[in-house]
């Protein structure tokens, strides 16, 4: 597809990206972002983005959960429409790219493509999905996961944030209402489906190539442990016949990350990033321990085969040690592969922004992994400094958000049509 020439106005996007950081209730200052779904901040920062999307002139509109669609009418409102977008949620002490690129980057995409001329024939949307970071309920993606019809209402009133609250009464406080069973998108919402986001890894970086197409996203898995042993007074109760739950916990962490290592595989990635320990009194034999297990791979049998291995260990390590060891899986999403026809899209928008490219697999999952359910989907990546993310220091240059900016405006203006 021809385009007239495409300006990037990165000045602007980069001034939204600074605005929508200082949304946060992180200590620290910006660029430390801390927005955790459905907070007195997360709605500010989406009110925020409405005045955007209004400034843009896009018609918006709510899902039951906090989804949010911005769109730009094309000449033929009647056909399936192209979607970009991210999530603009952020983990505690996270960065300010995470995420908001895909979201301001779409909106700028089209701005850009308004600004040049251009008239889409399919809309376009630009999708903030409600909540992609499993800080608050435990699982990433639930709002992708409700569009795909994999997060039904009985797991949603199941799933539980640290006050004991469900997703359901959360986001019904937060002021999203309406029938949950009205989130899914049939497999003809969309036409196509593209997002932005920054790599979270070191590959592009590394290889000084400006923009990353992905190939496929790795298939990720969260599990919970919880060790009961024996409490007691850390001076009255002898070393001899303790049940720690605590010591019994560390080595289950340990014997995770062993597997991992020497029988995981180059793509296997294991984490422990909770720990928590009852009483956690300075002298009281920990009683109770919880810990939990990111897991991912891009060949889910493989991932699930050391899944196996793991619980296998844990149980072995909680006889051994006589305590009792109960196992909760939130999530095992298979993996997802890029569509041929957004791959080649994506591709010749390189090649038309005269960008060099690489081809990769995300490691990090994304929205997309389950909006690739309900419609043909790809990713564009940008460098970020280091492959560091979900850290205050995540840092991609305004050239290389340009960059990808322009390739998604012309991805999606030849998915679109003019
Ligand atoms: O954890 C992830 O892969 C994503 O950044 N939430
Ligand atoms: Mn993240
Ligand atoms: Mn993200």
């Amino acid at each position: 597809m021809t385009l007239p020439p495409l300006q990037v106005d990165i000045e602007r996007l980069t001034s939204e990206l600074e605005r929508l950081a200082t949304f946060s209730d992180c200590p620290e200052p910006p660029p430390a972002v801390t927005r955790v779904v459905f907070s007195e901040t997360d709605l500010r920062a989406r009110a925020y983005l409405g005045e955007l999307y209004a400034d843009a002139g896009l018609q918006v509109w709510v899902d039951p959960i906090g989804n949010t669609f911005a769109r730009w009418q094309g000449s033929d409102p009647q056909a399936p429409a192209v979607g970009t977008g991210s999530h603009t949620d952020a983990i505690p002490h996270a960065g300010m790219y995470d995420g908001t690129v895909g979201v301001l980057g779409g909106l700028e995409a089209i701005r850009t493509l308004q600004r040049a001329g251009f008239v889409p024939r399919r809309s376009m949307d630009v999708v903030m999905f409600t909540s992609e970071e499993p800080t608050r309920f435990g699982i990433g993606c639930t709002g992708s996961r409700a569009l795909a019809g994999l997060l039904s209402p009985e797991k949603m009133q199941n799933l539980l944030d640290a006050e004991g609250d469900n997703y359901d009464i959360v986001r019904q406080r937060a002021g999203f209402t309406g029938e949950l069973s009205e989130i899914p998108l049939s497999q003809d919402h969309y036409h196509a489906w593209v997002e932005l986001h920054i790599e979270q890894g070191p590959l592009l970086e590394r290889s000084r190539i400006p923009i990353g197409v992905v190939t496929a996203i790795a298939a990720p898995a969260t599990a919970v442990f919880h060790v009961a042993g024996i409490g007691g007074h850390a001076g009255g109760v002898l070393m001899p016949g303790r049940r720690d739950a605590l010591c019994a916990a560390a080595e289950m962490v340990v014997a995770i990350e062993r597997l991992a290592l020497e029988t995981g595989g180059a793509d296997l990635v294991a984490t422990v990033g909770q720990l928590e320990v009852h009483p956690g009194a300075v002298n009281s034999i920990p009683s109770r321990a919880r810990f939990t297990l990111d897991l991912r791979d891009i060949d889910g049998t493989n991932r699930d085969r050391l899944l196996t291995a793991m619980t296998d260990a844990t149980l072995a390590i909680a006889t051994r040690r006589q305590v009792d060891l109960t196992f909760e899986l939130l999530n095992a999403d298979p993996p997802a592969s890029s569509d041929e026809t957004i791959l080649t899209a994506i591709r010749a928008a390189c090649r038309d922004s005269q960008l060099e490219f690489q081809e990769m697999i995300s490691r990090a999952y994304h929205d997309t992994l389950f909006m690739a359910r309900v419609v043909p989907m790809g990713m564009i990546f940008i460098p970020c400094r280091g492959g560091v993310s979900h850290r205050p220091d995540e840092f991609s240059t305004p050239e290389q958000i340009a960059a990808g900016v322009e390739v998604l405006a012309r991805t999606l203006a030849a998915l679109a049509g003019g």
